[in-house]
């Protein structure tokens, strides 16, 4: 099931809040200048959302119970993101990202589960219930050979809001827990030359279950700490994103860069990174500043865009 939501509208966050306690119809249809029956359908609507509301004769409506990850807590969350303005959340669909691809700039995707969730390459996302997946649609005022900024920046984001937990950065794409994968970023460009529209996907583990395969590869927050709220994480890994992003579109690429290094899992390890392929071998030394891995081997340094990189 899909539920939009226009973010700059504050009427659904409005109505929530509202019915915490006891709301005839008549107070609520005053209140958004709307007919009873319209109050009905939106009482309706929130039902398909997962709340539970009471409705009395005399009393009116009331919220009984919320679930915890609903689509207008994560309206909430958003709300005051200047570069977007509306939420797509679904109960389950193949990918966030997929779903991002003829979207407007200032959409935000999310879905409690994905069926078909991609990594790079065509590598495969598991995607059960209980971890985050989203996709921000975004237009960056930024030439093509800055977008791999990008996925650094979010990868910023990301260790920020995971900082507790002792994240590191592993280039290009990966966040890490205690060496084990945590996080994935796929960011993806589509749109025109004049017009670059990229869509940055992240997946999260939090408290979803990690197939056997992965076991000694993967991790989930709540592996790490007992109890954490997929909406406690969204919401710091949003604001950490909106600060970064909005670093990033304002020259101040130099500042990220920095984070970057100080999150960094890789700095003087010995890497392979198979890239287009080409392979390299050498120590790791840092990143460039146009996002580009360097890595050293005969006292030679090489630069490299893209790729896997292994720890050897
Ligand atoms: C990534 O690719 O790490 C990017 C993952 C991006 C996922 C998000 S979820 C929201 C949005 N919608 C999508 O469909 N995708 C994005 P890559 O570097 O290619 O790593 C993929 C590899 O990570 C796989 O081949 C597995 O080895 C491993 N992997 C798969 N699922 C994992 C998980 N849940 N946790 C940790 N590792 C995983």
């Amino acid at each position: 099931m899909l539920f939009k939501i226009n973010l700059k509208e504050r009427e659904i966050i409005e109505l929530v809040r509202m019915i915490s306690e006891w709301r005839s119809g008549e107070e609520i249809a005053g209140k958004f200048g709307i007919s009873r029956n319209a109050v009905w359908k939106r009482i309706n609507r929130l039902k398909e959302m997962g709340f539970e509301i009471e409705s009395r004769k005399r009393l009116g409506y009331r919220i009984k119970s919320s679930p915890e990850f609903n689509p207008v807590i994560i309206a909430k969350i958003l709300k005051d993101v200047d570069f977007l303005d509306t939420l797509y959340y679904y109960t389950e669909t193949d990918s966030t990202n997929q779903r991002a691809r003829n979207l407007e700039a200032g959409s935000f995707v999310i879905a409690k589960r994905q069926t078909s969730g991609r990594g790079r390459l065509g590598r495969k996302w598991f995607s059960d219930d209980g971890g985050l997946y989203f996709s921000i649609v975004l237009e960056p005022p930024l030439s093509i050979d800055n977008i791999p900024k990008l996925t650094l920046t979010s990868g910023v984001a990301v260790a920020e809001a995971l900082e507790k937990y002792n994240a590191r950065l592993k280039w290009p794409n990966d966040v890490l827990i205690g060496g084990k994968k945590v996080c994935g970023i796929l960011s993806e460009l589509t749109g025109e030359l004049e017009r670059l529209r990229v869509i940055v996907g992240i997946g999260i583990n939090v408290e979803n279950r990690i197939p056997d395969e992965l076991e000694s590869t993967a991790t989930s927050l709540c592996e790490i700490e007992r109890g954490v709220k997929r909406v406690d994480v969204l919401s710091e890994i949003i604001r950490r994103f909106s600060s970064n992003y909005k670093k990033l579109c304002s020259g101040k690429w130099d500042e990220i860069r920095g984070k970057w290094l100080e999150f960094a899992d890789v700095l003087n390890k010995f890497v392979e990174v198979k890239a287009g392929g080409k392979i390299y071998r050498g120590v790791a030394k840092g990143i460039d500043y146009d996002g580009a891995l360097l890595i050293e081997s005969d006292g030679k340094i090489e630069r490299v865009f893209s790729g896997d990189c292994f720890y050897i």
